[in-house]
C-alpha cells in the first residue's frame, strides 16, 4: 500500500478501513485531491466571496505548515485556534497537521478566563486568533503566568498569519506519522466547569467521514455542504470541512452569528445541497418561516445534531419545506454521528439506528446489559473515539473504558432497534446545541451581592427546547420582582458566554437540598419541565 493512503474494503459485512504504515492524513484530505484531478474545482466559497480551489488550498496548507514551522514550533506542540469560518481556518488546521503539529480549534464565543483555562491547560506553543476575538484573547493572556511563545491575529496590520503564510515556501513533505498518532485536540465542556481536551488520532476524521458522511448521508463530489453550527464545533468541522474534503466536494463558510434570516439568504446565493443546523435554528426558521420565504430547493437532506430534535419540529419542517430532518446523535470524544435516522429509515423524535461501523451498548446501574424498551447509561463502541483526555488520566480511565466511551446519556432502545434520548446522567445542559454547565451559571450569579443562593436547571420553552432557568434565594426576599431579574440578567450577560444566561428568573424562598447540603436540581427540574 502506498504511504498516506487509506483503503475502504468492502468485502465483510461492515465496511473496513485499511491504513497504510505511513499516514498523515493531511494527504487524502488535501493533496490526494491534485493527484485525482481536482486541482481547479472551488473547494471553499465564503460570504466575503472568497473562493478557493482545491490547487489553491493544497499550496496555501503548505505555506502555513512552513510558517508554523518557520516560528520554531515543535513536532508534537499545540496551535490553538479562535477562529472563524473561513479559509485561514483550514489553513491553519491542515498546515499544522502536515508538519506534525497538533491544532486545537476552540469555541469562539468563550470569555477571557475560558481561554486562559484552555491555553494554560493545553500548554501550547501558539495561539492564533481572528481579530473579532482580540479583545478576549489579550485579556486571557493578561491573566497567564506562562504565555505562549507566539500569539498571532490571522489578519491585520504587521505580522499576521496571512503575511506569514504569503511569505513561507510553497514546497511542503508531509510529516510520516502513522494513523494511531495523535493528530489534532477538541475542548469539550466538563460539568465543573474546565473543559477538557479530546485527543484525536490521524485515522478519526477518516472514519467518521465515511462511516456518517459517506454511509449515511450519502456524500458525493458534487455536494454543496453549508454547516450552520460552525467549524470549532466537533459537528461543524466534519460537516463543513471534514467530509467534503472527504469525497472532492464543496463547502460553504459564514463567518458571522447564524440566524434565521443569515442562514436563508446563505442557502439562496449558495444553493448548497447538504444542510445542517441545531434543533434551536431550526425552530428559529420555523418561526421566521410564518413571515417570510426562502427557496430552499438546492437542498436534498436537512441534519440536525448537538441536542434532541423534537417530533414536532421535524414534522412542522416537512409540513412547511418538504425537507427531512436526519437526527442523530454525536459527540466531541466520538468526533461525530454514531446513532442517526436515515432517509430510508427514519422514526422522528428518536436519534435513530446505529452507524454502520460503531457499536452500542445501553448497561443499568448495576453495569448490566438492560433489555429493549429499558433505559440506561449509554456507551459506545468505534474507531473515531479520542486517545484519551488530555491531563486527566482519571476522568479518561471513567469515561474510556476497553475502547468503550461513557456518552453520560441515558437511552432507551426500541423493539425496533431505534434510540431514544432520555436525558443527561449529570446536570450539563445543551443549549442550542453547546455544552452550558449549571454550575458556571451558579458561579456568576453568587457574584452579585444581592444573590444568597442559586440553583441553574434545565426547563422546556415552547418548542421543547432545553433553556437554563435559575432559582434564586435572595439576601432579602422583599426585592424579589422585574427589576432585580433584568439586572441579574444583565450581570450573567456580561461575564458569561452569549448562550448561557438564564431565560427564566425564580426567586424562591428555600432550595431543596440533600442532608450533605448539596442542592438537588432534580427536584427542581421535575416542578418545571412541561412548563
Ligand atoms: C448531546 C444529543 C440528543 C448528548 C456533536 C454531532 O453535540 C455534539 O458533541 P458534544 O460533545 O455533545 C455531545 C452530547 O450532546 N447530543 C448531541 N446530539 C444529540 N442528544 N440527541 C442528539 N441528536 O448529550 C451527547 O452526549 O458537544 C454532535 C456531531 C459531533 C458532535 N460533537
Amino acid at each position: 500500500m502506498k504511504n498516506h493512503s487509506v483503503e475502504v474494503d468492502v468485502s465483510g459485512d461492515e465496511e473496513a478501513l485499511n491504513f497504510a504504515p505511513v499516514f498523515n492524513v493531511a494527504v487524502p484530505f488535501i493533496d490526494r485531491h491534485l493527484q485525482e484531478g481536482r486541482a481547479d474545482k472551488v473547494v471553499i466559497r465564503t460570504n466575503r466571496g472568497v473562493e478557493v480551489t482545491y490547487a489553491g488550498l493544497a499550496e496555501n496548507v503548505n505555506r502555513c505548515g512552513n510558517a508554523l514551522l518557520d516560528l520554531g514550533i515543535e513536532p508534537g506542540e499545540r496551535v490553538i485556534m479562535i477562529v472563524k469560518d473561513c479559509a485561514e481556518f483550514f489553513y491553519c488546521f491542515w498546515g499544522a497537521i502536515k508538519v506534525g503539529l497538533i491544532p486545537v480549534p476552540v469555541n469562539t464565543l468563550l470569555r477571557a478566563k475560558d481561554y486562559a483555562y484552555i491555553i494554560g491547560d493545553s500548554g501550547c506553543a501558539a495561539v492564533v486568533y481572528s481579530p473579532e476575538f482580540a479583545v478576549e484573547v489579550e485579556a486571557a493572556l493578561g491573566q497567564l503566568e506562562v504565555r505562549p511563545s507566539h500569539c498571532l491575529s490571522i489578519e491585520g496590520e504587521g505580522s499576521s498569519l496571512q503575511s506569514l503564510i504569503s511569505a513561507a515556501a510553497v514546497d511542503l513533505e508531509p510529516v510520516a506519522t502513522t494513523a494511531e498518532d495523535d493528530c489534532f485536540w477538541l475542548y469539550s465542556s466538563g460539568s465543573t466547569g474546565s473543559p477538557k481536551g479530546a485527543v484525536h488520532r490521524h485515522r478519526d476524521m477518516v472514519v467518521a467521514s465515511q462511516f456518517y458522511g459517506v454511509q449515511v448521508l450519502g456524500i458525493q463530489e458534487n455536494d454543496v455542504c453549508f454547516s450552520a453550527a460552525k467549524l470549532f464545533f466537533a459537528y461543524g468541522l466534519g460537516n463543513g470541512m471534514t467530509f467534503p474534503l472527504w469525497v472532492g466536494a464543496s463547502t460553504v463558510l459564514y463567518d458571522a452569528r447564524p440566524t434565521p434570516q443569515s442562514t436563508f439568504e446563505t442557502i439562496e446565493q449558495f444553493k448548497p445541497s447538504l444542510y445542517f443546523g441545531v434543533p434551536t435554528l431550526y425552530a428559529a426558521q420555523l418561526q421566521a418561516l410564518e413571515s417570510e420565504t426562502c427557496d430552499l430547493s438546492s437542498v436534498r437532506v436537512c441534519v440536525s445534531a448537538g441536542e434532541a430534535l423534537p417530533a414536532d419540529i421535524f414534522n412542522r419542517w416537512q409540513q412547511k419545506t418538504g425537507l427531512t430532518i436526519l437526527d442523530g446523535i454525536g459527540s466531541t470524544e466520538l468526533l461525530h454521528i454514531f446513532i442517526s435516522n436515515r432517509l430510508d429509515d427514519l422514526k422522528p423524535g428518536t436519534s435513530g439506528r446505529l452507524v454502520p461501523g460503531y457499536q452500542a451498548k445501553i448497561l443499568n446501574d448495576a453495569a448490566e446489559q438492560v433489555v429493549a424498551g429499558e433505559s440506561g447509561q449509554l456507551w459506545i463502541k468505534g474507531d473515531s473515539t479520542a486517545r484519551c483526555y488530555w491531563n486527566n488520566p482519571e476522568k479518561s480511565a471513567r469515561t474510556m473504558v476497553d475502547g468503550w466511551l461513557d456518552t453520560g446519556d441515558t437511552y432507551l432502545q426500541d423493539q425496533d432497534g431505534y434510540f431514544h434520548y432520555c436525558g443527561r446522567n449529570d446536570d450539563m445542559l445543551k443549549v442550542g446545541g453547546i455544552w452550558c454547565s449549571p454550575f458556571e451559571i451558579e458561579a456568576k450569579l453568587i457574584e452579585h451581592p444581592k444573590v444568597l443562593e442559586v440553583a441553574i436547571v434545565g426547563r422546556e420553552d415552547a418548542a421543547g427546547l432545553i433553556k437554563p432557568e435559575a432559582h434564586i434565594l435572595l439576601q432579602d426576599p422583599a426585592e424579589a420582582g422585574e427589576p432585580l431579574a433584568a439586572e441579574l440578567l444583565t450581570h450573567c450577560k456580561k461575564g458569561l458566554a452569549p448562550y448561557k444566561y438564564p431565560r427564566w428568573f425564580q426567586f424562591v424562598t428555600e432550595l431543596p437540598k440533600t442532608a450533605t447540603g448539596k442542592i438537588q436540581r432534580f427536584k427542581l427540574r421535575s416542578k418545571t419541565s412541561s412548563a
